[in-house]
Order: C-alpha cells, then structure tokens, then sequence
C-alpha cells in the first residue's frame, strides 16, 4: 500500500449540527476545511492572477480534465512541469475528470462500458473519453487531488437507469484505480452519484467506501433538482461517507448552498457561479444580490459591499464598475470578479469561525435573512 498524498484531520464537529472543522494536508499546502474552491477551468480563474488569489486567501483551485486535454493538451502541461508550474499557482490544485463536462458540453454522446463517444463541443471532432484515459490526462496534469471518470445522470433519470449507472461508475472507478500511476503524490477520490434515489445513493456510497479512496465526492447534485431534494440527499449521504476521509460537493457554490452542505458535513466546494456573474455584472453582497450594470448604480459611490474588505471595495465603487461592465472593459470584470471570489471565501472563513464558536445555526440564520433567502 502507498502512503496516501493528502491527510484529513478532523478537528471538531460543531455542537448543534454536527458540520466539521478539519485540515487537509495536500503536497502544495495545508488548509482548514470548509473550504470553497475558485474554478479555474482553462488553467486560469478567469481574469485573476495567481497573487490575487493567493491576497484573497484562495488554498486550492478547481481545474479541468477535459478542457486542457483538448487545449493546450495535456502533453503540453506536461512538458511544462505540470499544472503547478504551467499557471504559476503553488498552493493546491484539484482536476475534475471529465465525465461531468462531456455530459454537460458535447452533443452527441454514446456511453458504452468501456467508456464514452461524443463529439468536441469545440469544433466537432469525435473524441472518447474511459475511465484509464481520463486518469492518464490527470497524471500528466499533475493535480494534487484528481477525480475518477464518472456518469452523471440526470436528478429525474428512471430509477433502473441509475442503479445501472451506479453500478458502471463503480467499475469505472476501479478501472480508475488500476491506471492510476502517481496514487504516492495525486489523491484519487471517488465520486458518488445515486440521482435522488436514497437506497442507491446509499448503495453507491458504500460500494466506493470499502474501496479506500483517500477522499470522496457527491456527484449528481445541483444539476436542477430544488434546494429541497438536494439537501434530503445530502442528511442521508453525509453519514454514510468515511468520517476521517474528505467529502467533496461537487458544482455547488451558491452562498445558501455552501452553508446547508457544511452543515450536513460536506469539507469542500467548488462553484463557477462566483467568476461568472462577476463578468456579467452580478455580484454576491452581505444583503443579496447586487447587479451594479444596473442604472439605479450610476451614480451610487458607495463600494460594492460596504461590509467587504476586498481590493475592490477598498478602492473603487459601484459606479465605476458598472461604467467599466457596461463598456466592456476588462477591468471592471476584473474587478467584480475579485469581489465575489473574496465574498465566499469570506464566508467560508466566517464559516469556520462559527463552528468554532458552535453558533452555526445562529449564523446561518442570520446570514439567510440579511442576504434575503428567507423571503423565497
Ligand atoms: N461529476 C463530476 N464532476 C461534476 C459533477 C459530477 O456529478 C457535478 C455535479 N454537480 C459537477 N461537477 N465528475
Ligand atoms: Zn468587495
């Protein structure tokens, strides 16, 4: 057995909810979880240096398997040094695997048990994507935590559907298993998929389980079921994953979201929704949402959140990035962007205070009412 890459330490579990406080041990850093994780999908969070992030206290970011196979490919980055060193980013780097992106991006797809046919959603090329390939282009990439090849069904597929799919994906991750060739300095985890089906969901998670990954991932969620069903699936997932391994919330990174996934014990997040309303002029406040493209903002020199402590809100106001959002300019998206990543890593710090202090609930009500999820 090789020793696994990544530690979990489980400091605390908070009082009332049982959320947890942990630190995760990577090769490029250690970190308190709950953590949020800024997507960098192209080897770049979208508009943000490296130093940036690392100012606003980003530990790790998400990249994709699939993206930088096709550009720059992955021999590319391998040649560089490895991700690491091609984005210039030396804290920690986590690959997603691809499965997810080929159900989401290509259209024609056919997925077969040795692995899937589609075409490239960039200039239609066919392409097929297994669980070895898939492992072999996160090798090359060189991630500090990587992900097996998974299918992610849809939240209403038929039930016979999914237990098939479950099943597949089991094997696809053993198939991932064997492939791997770096498992002394990359962490694979294990994904969980099970739609909205407790009985599988829950077969499904102690299938992987007895597999001894050095971490898992919930799949198949935030793929356009209600706040509701995602957060019963994830009462009765949480407390059958591995308690000392981390636990991964794939895709979800909305503020509500982020606070109801820690408290059913979920360590990690990943979300696009922070940089992409940022660059179209949307951007996550203390009290809600605030689209500063909006007129009623053109003459508003108040920062952007008057409780926020970013470079953006340190130095310029809401109408001057909206002048720059309406003109296009790059800075202005620049700038929302900034804002938004250091708003939920904010929160995730305040977060961690608050298991802390055992006063998660208090805070998460506080939190909802101010940021108006309670008037839905
Ligand atoms: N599987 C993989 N990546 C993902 C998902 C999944 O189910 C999701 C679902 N929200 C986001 N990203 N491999
Ligand atoms: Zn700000």
């Amino acid at each position: 057995m090789t020793e696994s890459p990544i530690r979990y330490e489980l400091i605390k579990e908070e009082k009332n909810t049982g959320a947890r406080l942990g630190i995760l041990h990577t090769p490029h850093g250690s970190f308190e979880t709950p953590i949020y994780m800024p997507v960098g999908t192209l080897a770049t969070v979208k508009g943000l240096a490296p130093e940036e992030l690392k100012d606003m206290g980003a530990e790790i970011v998400l990249s994709n398997t699939y993206h930088l196979w096709l550009r720059p490919g992955e021999d590319i980055v391998e040649e560089a040094g490895g991700l690491h060193k091609f984005m210039n980013w030396d804290r920690g780097i986590l690959t997603d695997s691809g499965g997810f992106q080929v159900f989401s991006l290509s259209d024609m797809r056919r997925i077969e048990e040795e692995g899937v046919h589609f075409r490239n959603h960039i200039n239609g090329e066919k392409l097929f994507l297994s669980p070895e390939k898939a492992i072999h282009i996160e090798n090359a990439l060189g991630a500090d935590i990587i992900m097996s090849f998974d299918e992610c069904p849809p939240f209403n597929e038929s039930y016979d559907y999914v237990k098939k799919s479950i099943e597949r994906t089991t094997r696809w991750a053993e198939r991932g298993l064997k492939a791997h060739k770096n498992p002394s300095t990359q962490a694979l985890f294990g994904i969980m998929q099970g739609a909205g089906y407790k009985d599988l969901r829950i077969q499904h998670a102690r299938d992987l389980a007895s597999m001894d990954f050095p971490g898992y991932s919930i799949g198949g969620l935030s793929v356009g079921e209600t706040k509701q069903e995602m957060n019963d699936v994830l009462d009765y997932l949480t407390p059958e994953m591995p308690k000392h391994k981390p636990r991964y919330l794939m895709g979800v990174g909305s503020p509500d979201a982020l606070i109801d996934g820690v408290i059913r014990g979920v360590d990690m997040f990943d979300c696009v929704l922070a940089t992409r309303i940022a660059r179209n002029g949307t951007c996550m406040t203390s009290t809600g949402r605030l689209v500063v493209k909006n007129a009623q903002y053109a003459r508003d020199f108040r920062p952007i959140d008057e409780h926020c402590n970013c470079y953006t809100c340190r130095n310029y106001t809401r109408a001057y990035v909206r002048h720059l959002i309406k003109t296009d300019e790059i800075f202005g998206m620049r700038l929302a962007s900034i804002h938004n990543v250091h708003f939920l890593l904010q929160l995730m710090k305040d977060v961690r205070e608050n298991i802390k202090n055992d006063s998660l609930l208090e805070f998460r009500q506080d939190f909802f009412e101010r940021y108006g999820y309670n008037k839905e």
